[in-house]
């Protein structure tokens, strides 16, 4: 979410990493942000989300009128000792039912905690996406069959009514054993599972008033180009995941001044997908693969950008600090797609990279 720098807690650039044996206190408040939000280190991220270190973060809003079931559903993996993936959603790693009776509003917050993207599928029930990284749609429309594609860090917030069949939630890959079937009794039988086309927010939900356009007249521009190549990184051979050519800490340092209206290009020239997400900031996404988009306002903090495609997005520089500006695919972070944001002004006291105790990625 977005908060002040300072409580940004990235090890090497806003704080300190929190050593064994020291604690640290984030304190923000938390204005006109109701919505679905995740927490998680900034320390070693690849190794320690993977490991379990982040949890969910909801903002209810000051009068919240919801009184139907508001289930988060924290979807993750890891790789186990017998070298092969196990997913979860939260705690549970198999199917998991809950008794929820007919007509009962259902509200599912899907919270992507993992490196890549997830695909989902809610199946037995016609469904509306509510909101996207904590941000509600406007107008949006049923949808029925259609999956959902998360992005890598990204959250999407799903509403439907109760029918009197089951409805069931699942992660239709390979490995994965893990569902959330809903039923009024303990004994119904999982609903056939839905294949349609994967859900495009750039078409969705009405248009409303927004701060900015692709006409508006931009401060600050910048395109961001992601590759692949193979090279050597931190002593070992492996891929490299360059922005403009470059991995951290050559990539360029994005410049602005508080106020700067800023828009910003992603091109995905490589072979895996880019959950592109900037620290601090709200992106609301402005063309998709050169089309405006047409749907709703769409404001991202993580934006997954798949090989061959292409955004464009725009924010506003209201929030003075220096941003982490990464892919989400953590293991990508840590072989170089990491760059900043930062403020003409402000400077970080803290060190990053090895010979400090700060290794962010
Ligand atoms: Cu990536």
């Amino acid at each position: 979410m977005d908060v002040p720098n300072g409580e940004d807690g990235v090890a090497g650039i806003t704080q300190n990493a929190v050593e064994p044996g020291e604690s640290f206190t984030y304190r923000f408040v938390v204005k006109n942000q109701a919505g679905t939000y995740w927490y998680h280190s900034h320390q070693v991220s690849s190794e320690a989300v993977e490991k379990g270190l982040f949890g969910p973060l909801i903002v209810l809003p000051p009068n919240d009128s919801f009184t139907g079931k508001d289930i988060p559903i924290v979807a993750h993996s890891w790789l186990t000792n017998e070298r092969s993936y196990q997913e979860a959603f939260g705690i549970a790693d198999t199917m998991k039912r809950l008794i929820v009776q007919p007509g009962t509003p259902v509200r599912l917050r899907l919270i992507n905690t993992d490196s890549l993207p997830i695909t989902f599928a809610l199946s037995g029930t016609p469904f509306k996406v509510i909101a996207i990284d904590g941000t509600d749609l406007n107008a949006p429309t049923e949808l029925t069959g259609q999956r959902l594609l998360l992005a890598a860090g990204g959250r999407y917030d799903i509403q439907f009514t109760m029918p009197g069949t089951a409805v069931s939630l699942d992660w239709p890959q390979k490995s994965s054993k893990v569902s959330f079937l809903l039923s009024q009794d303990a004994t119904a039988s999982a609903p056939a599972l839905v294949n349609g086309p994967v859900f495009n927010p750039a078409t969705y939900g009405s248009p409303s008033k927004m701060p900015f356009s692709l006409s508006s007249h931009f401060d600050k521009e910048f395109a961001l180009l992601l590759d692949d190549k193979v090279g050597f990184y931190n002593g070992q051979m492996g891929y490299l995941w360059p922005i403009n050519g470059k991995v951290f800490p050559n990539t360029p340092m994005l410049m602005v001044h508080e106020g700067d209206l800023v828009k910003m290009s992603f091109v995905n020239r490589s072979w895996m997908d880019h959950p592109m997400h900037l620290h601090g900031h709200h992106m609301l996404v402005l063309s998709y693969n050169g089309r405006p988009v047409t749907g709703s306002p769409w404001w991202v903090d993580t934006l997954n950008v798949a090989p061959g495609e292409s955004y464009e997005v725009a924010f506003r520089a209201d929030n003075p600090g220096i941003w982490m500006d990464h892919c989400h695919n953590l293991y990508h972070a840590a072989a170089g797609m990491i760059l900043h944001l930062g403020y003409e002004g402000v400077s970080s006291p803290f060190e990053v990279g090895h010979g400090t105790i700060n290794q962010p990625e």
